[in-house]
């Protein structure tokens, strides 16, 4: 028997219950029935899970991106991989087959290392959704360079975090990106960034935009005439199952960001595995997933999961309400979508839209579609099952994170009945728990908790590049034996998941995790502001905006309110971007702290809500009197 598809919720069980008993026969299974590799493992897994070591298919070896491609080119060389839809419409979408990908990532692996680039060497990726990105990353996988791709729409200064924090030898970026109506010029922002990272040598430049860029000597080269000169002919880097396979930055809730650290072989395994199961995917779907590659859904869900299943992935370069708030469902019906999957922050904006927009279009050859990010609301889950699915593809609302690497909850399309607002069950493999705050499990069903995971899945990331201290103290102290996942959730009567949301300082504003700290360090940066906090609060399409409380220096009249908001926002556009941006600020002469000085976000973030009922223990504040001055004034 195959563990590797699921093909009814009677086997769900079945195959949940052996990943349980027996994970090391039931990964082991999939592994050796769906990949390549050169050696097989010693051990499907060894942990431990109070230091945080956890290692798959240990000692075997593999090379991932040769399992995108080279593996299917003797089936599948003339089917396409990769659909690029350009952000102008008339601008002609390219389909790019296993075979032409395959040329192309061989010559990038290539130029990469003609350019100095060696195996475990971190390569900053720094582009706009164009198929140069897909190629750069899976070129550095076929060399064994680390990628760190950097969202092309972080500011200098988060770029230069980034590249700092990994050393990064390299940036791979383009002249500018296009999206919607603008252009950014991301030249221009790598080399402000660069200003403060010695580590980088080389700067391979992408043609898009023709946006005019200033080539630093002996730094800076345009990547077309490298890969004209280039050979297709490239052997691929035999990698350890626990070599790093790239980092990925996340919010922390305090200090810098975290560079999650993924691995070869258990990250292959796992997304692969996932990708087929919750969509349902079959030869010759058409899978489309919105998110940039800059996040992980965009690695795990438009990259790797799809490209080792040998499907055809569609990159999109624009945004969904370009040149008008069609532009979804017309690409769906373009290029006969049969799998969409987008983010609930998408949703409520074209739901909030005329229904025509996406009436006018077929949309017929979809069957699954798909929700990420965050909570997806109960309106937004029925809008999306009447007027996308048409109430016949089933909604798949995936619960997962950066950390996890690929999905961790959710329904298997055709196989797990859906309830709206429902991530549902644990995919196997995934022992997810509920975990009280004294650090007992709570068993049973119809109970509240904050959720946590038993076992190792295979695609959990490894550390955090450069501290392992830190990713043991905050996903594997809080409840030792257990990796946290900063979530609280609840249990319906049949054991059914409902993620309610973080329970740590991270707000998640259109999707977008944003830690708290970056961004009041960035408002403390204005002359003017002494201390501040932020908090998110309830927003019909972003899900979560982003409310400041600013304490000034100079107390008494506050003149002119309006430019220093403008100000305050600009400070944090430059220093994390403009998606952190505040909706409202509201000026305070305190914020409520207890007697160790850390803020009690949670009023402030019940007073931004307007919920005044109820602030449960206030005992531990220093300053009680400040929290009725904070919602008096409450904007
Ligand atoms: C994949 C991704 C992770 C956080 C996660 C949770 C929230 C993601 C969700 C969801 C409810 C869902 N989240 N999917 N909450 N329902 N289906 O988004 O990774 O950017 O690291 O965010 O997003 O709070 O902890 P990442």
């Amino acid at each position: 028997m195959s563990y590797y598809k699921i093909q009814n919720f009677e086997q769900y069980f079945k195959h949940y219950n052996k990943s349980v008993r027996e994970p090391r026969k039931f990964w082991g299974k999939i592994a050796e029935e769906n990949f390549t590799w050169y050696q097989q493992w010693d051990k499907v897994v060894e942990f431990d899970m109070a230091e945080a070591e956890i290692k798959w298919f240990t000692e075997a070896k593999v090379n991932i991106a040769k399992n995108c491609i080279d593996r299917h080119l003797n089936k599948r060389g003339d089917k396409t991989a990769i659909i690029f839809e350009p952000n102008e419409p008339s601008e002609e979408a390219l389909h790019i087959s296993y075979n032409e990908l395959h040329q192309r990532v061989c010559k990038m692996a290539n130029v990469l290392r003609e350019k100095g680039i060696t195996k475990g060497d971190r390569v900053c990726i720094y582009l706009p959704m164009i198929p140069e990105l897909a190629v750069s990353i899976l070129a550095c996988a076929r060399i064994g360079a680390i990628h760190s791709v950097v969202f092309a729409g972080f500011s200098a200064s988060a770029v230069a975090t980034r590249i700092l924090d990994s050393e990064c030898k390299m940036v791979i970026t383009s002249d500018g990106g296009y999206r919607g109506n603008k252009t950014i010029e991301l030249k221009e922002i790598i080399d402000e960034a660069l200003e403060k990272c010695p580590s980088v040598e080389k700067v391979l430049v992408v043609k898009r935009t023709s946006t005019p860029v200033i080539m630093k000597e002996g730094r800076d080269i345009w990547l077309q005439p490298l890969l004209d000169e280039a050979s297709d002919n490239s052997v691929a880097e035999i990698m350890d199952s626990e070599d790093p396979l790239f980092i990925l930055y996340t919010s922390g809730s305090t200090g810098k960001p975290k560079g999650m650290v993924h691995t070869t072989a258990g990250y292959m395994v796992y997304t692969a595995y996932t990708f087929k199961n919750v969509f349902n995917y079959e030869e010759n779907d058409i899978f489309w997933c919105t998110a940039d590659i800059g996040w992980i859904t965009g690695h795990s869900y438009s990259l790797y999961g799809p490209l080792l299943n040998g499907a055809t992935t569609v990159i999109f370069e624009g945004v969904p309400s370009y040149p008008d708030f069609s532009r979804f469902w017309e690409i769906i019906e373009k290029h006969k979508i049969t799998q969409f999957y987008t983010a609930p922050t998408a949703i409520r904006a074209l739901a909030k839209e005329n229904v025509d927009y996406v009436q006018k279009h077929h949309l017929n050859t979809l069957k699954v579609i798909g929700s990420v990010g965050e909570p997806i609301n109960e309106e937004a889950w029925h809008w999306y099952n009447d007027h996308v699915g048409q109430k016949k593809c089933p909604v798949v609302d995936t619960w997962w994170q950066t950390e996890t690497g690929g999905i961790m909850i959710a329904p298997i399309a055709f196989v797990t009945p859906t309830k709206p607002t429902y991530a549902t069950l644990p995919l196997p493999g995934v022992q997810a728990v509920l975990m009280d705050d004294t650090g007992n499990e709570i068993e049973g069903n119809q109970v509240v908790g904050n959720l946590c995971i038993k076992f190792p899945w295979p695609g959990i990331a490894r550390t955090i590049w450069g501290n392992h201290q830190r990713y043991k103290d905050t996903y594997f102290s809080a409840f030792p034996g257990t990796y946290f996942t900063g979530d609280g959730a609840l249990r319906d009567e049949v054991g059914y998941y409902r993620i309610t949301g973080r329970v740590d300082d991270i707000v998640i504003v259109s999707g977008h995790n944003l830690g708290t700290a970056p961004i009041e360090d960035a408002i403390n940066e204005h002359p003017a502001v002494a201390e501040s906090a932020i908090v998110g609060f309830p927003h019909d399409i972003k899900g979560n905006a982003l409310y400041g409380y600013v304490i000034l220096k100079e107390t008494g009249e506050i003149r002119n309110k309006e430019n220093l908001f403008k100000e305050i926002n600009q400070s944090i556009s430059d220093h994390v971007g403009p998606i952190a941006k505040l909706d409202k600020i509201q000026f305070v002469s305190g914020l409520p702290k207890t007697r160790s000085g850390k803020i009690m976000r949670r009023i402030l973030r019940k007073i931004a809500e307007g919920d005044f009922s109820n602030f449960g223990d206030t005992s531990t504040l220093l300053n009680p009197e400040i929290v009725d001055e904070i919602k008096d004034n409450k904007l």
